[in-house]
């Protein structure tokens, strides 16, 4: 972890009033710095929040941001949901302040030692299974970041033993300096993000941060499989790979059904894949970067293979629903790209009706075309991305324009047939309908519990 900051005495602005700029304003103020925050939303529209931070002595710039507020600043730290080339931040940098992620102010003052995951897809459930198998092996663990928990959130319940699970984003990882994971993971590299990073080369370099700080005792582990992110392999740490078509010189790998761990040439078994609780081949891949990181991090194949066994998934992520009428249905309301969709796709063999749409950003739908004509029956398009969608698609389903995510259950629910796979897999972010991705996938697993308490109630009935 890096080196401490002292906040006494100095001028902190934090950029966006949701999770991570309240937990930032109030671990800033309660650290005597005078702190601005500052939000485009109004008073109204924030909230609660807004009479804790008042209380801590948060001075308030709401409804917008002045230029004079982010001229006068010792430090600014921008919600990750907030551009780093904004013109206000870019004015601000040009007269030499810094300007840092709530990650690399958290790691300035957390406690004991640091896991970092990024990658495009996995990321969620990799940090809670490398968090699972820790705690169950006996490690005093936190799990943030990303996954939801702002990792500033989480500084005082550290302490030297702690191990700190964090999943990081491109956002967080952008404005970074000396953060420094002892660990870190990237687990893949697909196009995402390109609204915000603009190129594909920016959001990698962005990713590949984490290494920046990493020294020679530290550890690295990349996925041998995925050429996209193992060009960003960093000198100074230790790099371990993880692979499921190839036995790698250091790290996690399969041969003949089995996950083996390597390191100074030894192997050792792990555990079957067959004993893996996750669907998809995508999530074997997660498992094996788990079982890197956590051997790593010094639990034995025994203990790994225990909580790998024992993991229960993870909201949002493919997570089975319900089956009604023989059909089933799954929230994989997480699969924000289009990446994490053709995984989703992958994980069954046939005859999908699968939710797609909503804010679009700046992805290439036409990859979808040779899956959705091989496994699915009908894809339902909902949101502003819907015309792109099925422009970008057209000719290789049949496609519905359902608009909203109710007519899309109700629609999939009369074209199904028993045996049939019902999907939310969106290829897109939810803000233009939804709060994020957890609200998109709750609402759904509403709509469909729904469904089975109406198909309950008919078929009693009938009877
Ligand atoms: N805002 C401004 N000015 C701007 C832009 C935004 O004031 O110019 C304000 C908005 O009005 C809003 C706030 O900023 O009030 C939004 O901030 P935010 O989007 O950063 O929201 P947080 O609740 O702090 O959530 C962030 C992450 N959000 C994003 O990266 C977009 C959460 O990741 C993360 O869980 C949380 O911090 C805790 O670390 C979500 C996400 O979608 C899950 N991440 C992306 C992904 O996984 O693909 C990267």
């Amino acid at each position: 972890m890096a080196g401490s900051f002292e906040l006494r005495g100095k001028r902190v602005l934090v950029v966006g009033l949701a999770r991570t700029g309240v937990a930032t304003s109030l671990f800033c103020a309660a650290r005597g710095a005078i702190v601005t925050a500052t939000d485009t939303r109004t008073e109204s529209a924030i909230g609660e929040a807004l009479r804790q931070l008042r209380a801590a002595g948060v001075l308030l710039e709401l409804g917008g941001h002045s230029k004079e507020i982010f001229l006068k600043q010792d430090l600014i730290v921008p919600s990750p949901g907030v551009p780093a080339d904004a013109p206000l931040l870019q004015a601000a940098r040009a007269q030499g302040t810094t300007i840092w992620s709530e990650i690399e102010l958290a790691d300035r003052f957390l406690k004991g030692r640091l896991i970092g995951i990024t990658g495009s897809n996995g990321k969620t459930t990799t940090t809670s299974l490398i968090e699972h198998i820790l705690r169950s092996a006996g490690v005093p663990t936190i799990l943030a970041g990303n996954i939801g928990t702002p990792l500033i959130s989480v500084v005082e319940q550290t302490n030297d033993r702690t191990i700190t699970v964090a999943e990081l984003s491109s956002f967080q990882l952008e404005l970074i300096e000396t953060f420094r994971p002892y660990i870190s993971v990237f687990l893949n590299l697909t196009p995402d993000h390109l609204d915000r990073h603009h190129t594909f080369e920016g959001y990698g370099t962005a990713k590949a941060r984490i290494f920046e700080k990493q020294t020679e005792s530290d550890s690295a582990v990349l996925n041998a499989d995925d050429p996209a992110s193992t060009k960003y392999a960093p000198a100074k740490p230790q790099v371990f790979w993880f692979s499921r078509k190839q036995r790698v010189a250091q790290g996690a790998f399969v041969r003949d059904s089995e996950i083996l761990f390597r390191s100074d040439g030894m192997e050792e078994f792990v555990l079957k894949i067959q004993d893996i609780p996750l669907a998809g081949a995508h999530n074997v891949e997660n498992v094996l970067a788990a079982v890197a990181a956590t051997r790593l991090a010094g639990a034995d194949a025994a203990a790994i293979a225990k909580g790998v066994r024992s993991f229960s998934g993870v909201e949002h992520r493919l997570e089975f629903v319900a089956e009604i009428g023989g059909v089933r249905y799954y929230n994989d309301s997480k699969a924000t790209n289009v990446d994490a969709t053709l995984k989703a796709l992958d994980a069954f063999p046939g005859r999908i009706l699968v939710i797609l749409g909503g804010k679009d950003k700046g992805s290439d739908y036409t990859l979808l075309q040779v899956p959705l004509r091989e496994k699915a029956i009908l894809a339902l398009l909902i949101g502003a991305a819907a015309d792109k969608i099925e422009k970008q698609i057209s000719g290789s389903v049949a496609i519905e324009r359902a608009g909203t995510i109710e007519r899309a259950v109700e629609t999939a629910s009369h074209a199904a047939r028993p045996g049939d796979v019902v999907l939310l897999a969106p290829a897109c972010a939810s803000f233009d309908q939804f709060e994020n991705y957890e609200h998109r996938g709750r609402v759904f697993k509403g709509l469909v519990y729904q469904l089975g308490r109406q198909a309950a109630s008919t078929s009693s009935g009938r009877g």
